[in-house]
């Protein structure tokens, strides 16, 4: 196993959680610390060094940092390939797992944000509050996609293996029920996530969330 120092800063309730939970299934030591959102230390200086778009997950990695979710997740299933976070040997069920995956940082995240961080989209209050509608109409649209590809045979989104997409679909979900839609919408999706929810790297990656140290070095 390797041996890099590996540091998550995440914010809990973010589409950090996924990486946090591909750190529990490493079984490998690492560190993480709490950005605050809310204050807006992502927009500090301290943390603008470590990740200059001002978001979150990063992870670093002997000191050098590695953002977006699809980088992290990718850095972790190669460097960490027995943790088997996403199908390396097979190149065609490898394009699916980014088919996903690519889908979620590219329309999910981006629908889910059209909601929950309209001032990403524009600076009018009336702007944003209009955009709020058609924003609840993608990510539900979204969601029902979701629905479709939980159809699929065997115990997780992929088939027969958790993989990274399950964990970021974990993300999704819960965007979702904080959003207050009815997730029982959702069978197959709803199975899925409560077998993940199961998992031991998941209710450790919770634990660890909600016990991570704040503050920017
Ligand atoms: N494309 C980025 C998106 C990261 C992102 O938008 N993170 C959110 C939390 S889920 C964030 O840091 N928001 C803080 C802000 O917008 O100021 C990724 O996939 O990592």
């Amino acid at each position: 196993m390797p041996t890099q120092a590996l540091k998550l800063y995440f914010a809990p309730g973010s589409s950090a959680f996924a990486p946090l939970i591909a750190l529990e299934e490493l079984g490998a030591p690492y560190e993480v610390q709490r950005v605050d959102l809310a204050a807006g230390e992502q927009r500090q200086p301290a943390y603008l060094r470590i990740n200059p778009r001002g978001r979150v997950p990063t992870l670093t990695v002997d000191g050098e940092p590695v953002t977006e979710v699809l980088a992290i997740l990718t850095y972790l299933a190669h460097a960490y390939p027995h943790s088997e976070l996403l199908p390396l040997a097979d190149p065609l069920k490898l394009a699916h797992a980014y088919e996903v995956m690519s889908w979620f940082a590219s329309t999910v995240h981006v629908a889910f944000a059209q909601i929950a961080r309209p001032e990403r989209y524009a600076d009018d209050e009336a702007v944003k509050a209009a955009l709020a509608t058609p924003g609840e109409a993608r990510f539900a649209r979204t969601l029902a996609d979701i629905e479709r590809l939980a159809r699929g045979s065997g115990p997780w989104l992929l088939g027969e293996a958790f993989t990274a997409v399950d964990a970021y679909a974990l993300v999704i979900w819960r965007w979702a029920q904080r959003r207050q839609i009815d997730t029982d919408a959702y069978p197959a999706w709803s199975a899925k996530t409560a077998r993940a929810l199961a998992r031991p790297s998941v209710k450790r990656a919770l634990q660890r969330e909600s016990t991570a140290p704040a503050a920017v070095p």
